[in-house]
């Protein structure tokens, strides 16, 4: 499996030093509203030059029309977009629309890591990861905070995985190793990016999954 930085620290120059510092162990980047919000999308500009496929996690929950000129917007600086499932069919389709026209990926979020996505979120999973299959998504977003939830959603869906929730919100990659395989994206953040020696704590995640 492959190895995701959740870049989600507040200020340009923390984001090249952490960078800077992980780059030879981590596959992929993800940015999300923390870098971008403050910097505007041309940020990303400065993140291409590191030569790593890009992901913006905006996890996109608007109509069709709104979602389509977000992801367009999004998807002329990054390779990929991070879309809500639950907001419908008509919304889905409109961002992996988008995104095949540029040639670029769609993500599905179908059931989030969090304790709370467990009331509201989780009955529907199962669905929703049938509709990102059928949608022809590109990935689904599923938790490593609850293994069995994540293989399972995996088999609905047939799609690859990009899953966070790894070290800081308890997901163990020993517990999640057996279930993913070499298309699969662990996605981490704070165990990365906020450890006393970000480099030694990126190459020993990449040995584990490696
Ligand atoms: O269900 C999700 N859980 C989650 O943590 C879907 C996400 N996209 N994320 C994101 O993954 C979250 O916003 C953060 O960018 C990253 C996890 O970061 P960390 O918990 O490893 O710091």
């Amino acid at each position: 499996m492959k190895l995701m930085l959740a870049l989600d620290v507040e200020d340009k120059e923390t984001a090249i030093r952490i960078l800077d510092n992980v780059i030879d162990y981590i596959d992929a980047i993800k940015v999300g509203y923390p870098l971008v919000l403050p910097y505007g999308i041309k940020i990303l500009k400065e993140i291409k030059r590191y030569n790593k496929e890009i992901i913006c996690d905006f996890k996109l929950a608007d109509i069709p029309a709104t979602n389509e000129k977000i992801a367009k917007i999004s998807l002329k600086y990054a390779d990929g977009i991070i879309a809500h499932g639950f907001v419908g069919e008509d919304s889905l389709k409109a961002v992996i629309e988008i995104a095949k026209n540029m040639g670029k990926k769609t993500a599905v979020v179908v059931e989030m890591s969090h304790p709370g996505a467990v009331r509201y979120m989780q009955p529907i999973a199962e669905d929703l990861a049938l509709l990102a299959k059928n949608l022809k998504a590109d990935y689904i977003v599923a938790p490593s905070t609850r293994p069995k939830r994540l293989k399972k959603l995996k088999e609905i869906s047939s799609l690859p995985v990009m899953t966070p929730g790894i070290i800081t919100q308890g997901g163990k990659i020993e517990e999640i190793k057996d279930i993913l395989d070499e298309k699969d994206y662990i996605i981490v953040g704070r165990a990365i990016y906020q450890a006393n020696n970000p480099k030694e704590s990126a190459k020993q995640i990449k040995d584990l999954i490696g």
